[in-house]
């Protein structure tokens, strides 16, 4: 279904990407529960395989998306903490959605490689703790010449050949798509609100359907109303140019959309212009937003792989990252994503980054480290934490609060000059321009007051940490941006008024 399941006045929710389970249920009670966030995607839970080259990746990130049973033993914890987790989150306000690898299991290991939960596997005979040989498909299905996808021209190779070498299951197997459902029932079972469907180009719409036609309701001792469906959302990149569409998936729950990414990041750089985002949604060629999940990158294309290319902001470009996340946030289309990220070096050869596949941050065995907290809430380890950057951070509750309310006095100056309010609950104002200030009287809608932008500060104790912003009887306010301010952004709201 494509409703989130969020606790009511919830409307954004984060990919805490690699984080232990531990980290994640203390996230929810002292962080996420408190400032509003709706939910979690969570990396995948279930047993993968160990990766390890001697010269090359060393238990790089993407080990997690070949999968070897479904065991709940990762890095990121044992089924106990995964429990344990999943009901803290519940009881703090903040919904659970698994990243669910159901498209393949492992790419080709020789015999004897470890998975994280110790099952033991062999890729080249197609054996696993759940399958073996015809659960896959095979040359009656796939019709290349490698067994592997060559041509995204093609949908049935797209969808019955393998996916870089990974074994293909067959979702319309009657058994293996019981095996598929069964792993998400008992997720569900532990509290669980929705999935992430991962490669479900890589799958038929109607193979998912079936498969989702058999997921229970979710459990009411987690506090959700009897009769309530998984949301789901389906990982299908559409930039055009494909037969196989979004569109396509729709029918079965939300779908990733990609281009919206890629369009903020042409934004924000300059290579299209701010201003034409007044119809910016389905007046660009996107999914209807009821259909979508937006973000401004994902764990894939903010290190080059998926789709978006090197126009995707990510942290490493922070003033354009942040305001490319508040336009996001206070625009009304989608479910949106906020990225939260680790850092890693670099290493670019060619245009390709050499060190892509770093895994999260880890200790001499590889176990992957806490998040710590410093004493100014930032994350330390190595953990980048955008959704705790104050700028985000506030923009998420400005959605909250500005709720279903319309876009009104869409504003834009130069090219890369806008403001608009949401009804009489929020306005902002975004200066991209490299030198022209934003500079004048804006209708704000807003009831006569005092308002805490909350891009430059917070509301904290009744006062205003960075600017205050003045509304008049008539809804008027005096607003004041350099082209050269640390974030060019002002945002206020009624949920932040002095
Ligand atoms: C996804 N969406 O459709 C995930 O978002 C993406 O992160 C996954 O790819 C992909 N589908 C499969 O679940 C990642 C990563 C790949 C990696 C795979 C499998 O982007 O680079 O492939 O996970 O771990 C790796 C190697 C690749 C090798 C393959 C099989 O990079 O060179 O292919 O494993 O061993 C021979
Ligand atoms: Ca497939």
């Amino acid at each position: 279904q494509w409703d989130p399941n969020a606790q009511s006045g919830r409307s954004t929710f984060v990919h805490l990407f690699e984080w232990r389970w531990e980290d994640i249920a203390a996230e929810c009670e002292r962080f996420l529960g408190p400032k509003g966030f709706a939910g979690i995607q969570v990396s995948p839970p279930g047993e993968n395989v160990i990766a390890w080259y001697d010269s090359g990746p060393q238990r790089p990130w993407w080990e997690r998306y070949q999968p070897v049973s479904y065991r709940l033993e990762t890095r990121s914890g044992s089924e106990s903490q995964f429990q344990d987790m999943v009901s803290r989150c519940n009881a703090a306000g903040v919904r659970i959605y698994v990243d669910a690898v159901i498209n393949h299991m492992t790419g080709w290991w020789p015999s004897g490689t470890p998975a994280t939960g110790g099952s033991s596997f062999d890729a080249g005979s197609l054996s696993y703790p759940d399958f073996s040989g015809s659960d896959f498909n095979g040359p009656n299905e796939c019709p290349s010449a490698s067994g592997n996808i060559e041509n995204y021209q093609n949908p049935i190779e797209v969808r019955n050949c393998k996916l870089v070498g990974l074994n293909d299951l067959k979702q319309n197997s009657d058994y293996v798509a019981g095996v598929l459902a069964g792993y998400m029932n008992k997720l569900i079972d532990y509290g669980v609100a929705g999935f992430r469907i991962d490669a479900s180009k890589h799958m038929w719409p109607g193979d998912l359907g079936s498969i989702f036609s058999r997921l229970s309701n979710l459990n009411t001792n987690h506090g959700f109303p009897s009769g309530t469906r998984p949301f789901i959302f389906q990982e299908v990149i559409d930039l055009g140019g494909e037969p196989i569409t979004g569109s396509e998936y729709v029918g079965n729950g939300r779908v990733t959309e990609f281009k919206y990414g890629k369009f903020l990041g042409e934004i924000f750089r300059k290579q299209n212009q701010l201003q034409y985002v007044e119809n910016f949604g389905e007046g660009w060629g996107m999914l209807a937003g009821g259909n979508a999940v937006v973000f401004t990158d994902n764990h894939d294309n903010q290190r080059g792989h998926g789709a978006g290319g090197d126009m995707i902001l990510t942290f490493r470009v922070p003033r354009l990252y942040k305001m490319a996340n508040a336009f996001m946030l206070a625009w009304p289309y989608g479910y949106p994503k906020v990225m939260s990220s680790y850092y890693w070096d670099q290493n670019w050869q060619g245009g390709q980054d050499q060190n892509d596949w770093v895994g999260p941050p880890h200790d001499g065995n590889y176990n992957t480290l806490p998040v710590t907290i410093n004493g100014d809430g930032s994350c330390g380890n190595g953990w980048i934490c955008e959704h705790r950057w104050r700028q985000i951070t506030n923009m998420v509750q400005f959605r909250n609060n500005v709720g279903l309310e319309p876009v009104e006095n869409f504003w834009s100056g130069t090219a890369h000059q806008i403001a608009f309010s949401r009804g009489s609950s929020g306005f902002i104002a975004i200066n991209n321009d490299d030198s022209a200030s934003i500079q004048g009287d804006f209708m704000t809608g807003l009831p006569a007051g005092d308002y805490c932008d909350v891009i430059s500060g917070s509301l904290e104790n009744g006062s205003c940490t960075g600017k205050v912003i003045t509304v008049n009887g008539s809804g008027m306010a005096n607003i004041n941006i350099s082209a050269s301010e640390e974030d060019p952004v002002i945002a206020i709201h009624t949920g932040a008024k002095r």
